[in-house]
């Protein structure tokens, strides 16, 4: 019998990525596109006219942040606004300084996987927003649901913003629901964005840009790979693939290998091999209806309470509570 020797492995992203590429077919996750060049491309695509998530989601904000804030508000008393996953905070900063004008009680609590994109944020909130108390925590959502959980003493309102539950397949996405939702008491509210089904060409469009940002961006995990375990990925032997399922809603990124190829990945002790034309899933970035949302609610135990949308309904932003 061969003696395997088994690597010994020192984070999740190192187990993901054995476990991902030894798998058939291969995948990675898309959580791991977030280093600093990852933030930086993300940002990039936010400004692409190619993806018009950010600006809608930016408009609904815009046009409705009095109602909004006041639905935070509601209840009366202080609270903390959690955001999972807040990047740049740049959308988040249009209700941050409506609640600082209007004196709301409250601080901000961001959340990211992103100990560089947290940094940033604070400081440009803290220049831009100096009256707002911000008190940020690193890790993934799953993670970081705990640490809300302990925070019991102030009601709590969960930004959960951008359609970031796209990267989630449904199962996943009611499984963090359901999480979200034991967190909650009575008064505490969740606002979510949701990506909407639309024309399949826009959507393809938008994470298939003709500048190659999305593929860089893709790509950026291989970078990752090639310096945090020492590999040797030729990034020029991959192509940036996507597609988009109209009946499903979900749109999936892949990476495919040109060419017969073996990569090394010495920290993880590991040889990969690719036939022409192999695939690795990186991410998806599922689409919604209202019926969809409506299920994962009722999967979850949430409620809908209100909702906002843009003039043509690209995207909505929706209110649960328990
Ligand atoms: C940050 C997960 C919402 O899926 O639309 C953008 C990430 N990927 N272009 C998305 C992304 C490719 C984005 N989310």
């Amino acid at each position: 019998m061969q003696e395997k020797t088994i690597p010994v492995l020192n984070s999740a992203f190192e187990e993901e990525v054995y476990e991902g590429l030894m798998a058939f077919p291969k995948y990675l996750s898309s959580k791991y596109f977030y280093d600093e060049i990852g933030d930086k491309l993300f940002q990039d695509i936010m400004a692409m006219p190619e993806y018009y998530l950010t600006n809608c989601e930016f408009n609904i904000l815009k046009k409705h942040k009095e109602l909004i804030t006041s639905i935070f508000h509601s209840e009366g008393d202080s609270f903390s606004l959690f955001e999972l996953g807040a990047g740049d905070g740049k959308k988040t900063k249009i209700l941050l300084e409506h609640l600082s004008k209007k004196n709301i009680a409250f601080d901000y609590r961001p959340i990211d996987i992103s100990q560089n994109a947290l940094h940033q944020l604070v400081a440009s909130a803290n220049k831009e927003l100096p009256n707002v108390e911000i008190n940020p925590i690193q890790g993934t959502y799953f993670d970081t649901l705990k640490n809300i959980a302990e925070e019991e003493e102030k009601r709590k309102v969960i930004l959960f913003l951008g359609s970031n539950i796209g990267n989630l397949l449904h199962p996943q996405a009611v499984d963090f629901l359901k999480k979200v939702c034991a967190v909650l008491n009575d008064e505490d509210l969740v606002f979510m964005g949701f990506d909407q089904k639309k024309n399949p060409q826009q959507i393809l469009d938008a994470y298939n840009d003709k500048a190659g940002i999305t593929e860089a961006f893709n790509k950026n995990i291989l970078t990752r790979i090639n310096t945090e375990m020492d590999a040797n990925f030729n990034l020029d032997k991959f192509i940036h693939w996507e597609v988009y399922d109209p009946e499903t809603g979900t749109a999936k990124s892949y990476l495919v290998s040109k060419e017969e190829q073996d990569v090394t990945i010495k920290s993880l002790d590991l040889k990969v091999h690719f036939d022409t034309w192999e695939s690795i899933h990186t991410e998806i970035s599922q689409k919604y209806d209202d019926k969809v949302v409506q299920w994962l609610a009722e999967q979850s135990g949430l409620k809908i309470t209100a909702q906002f949308s843009d003039d043509q309904n690209f995207y909505k932003n929706y209110i649960f509570k328990k």
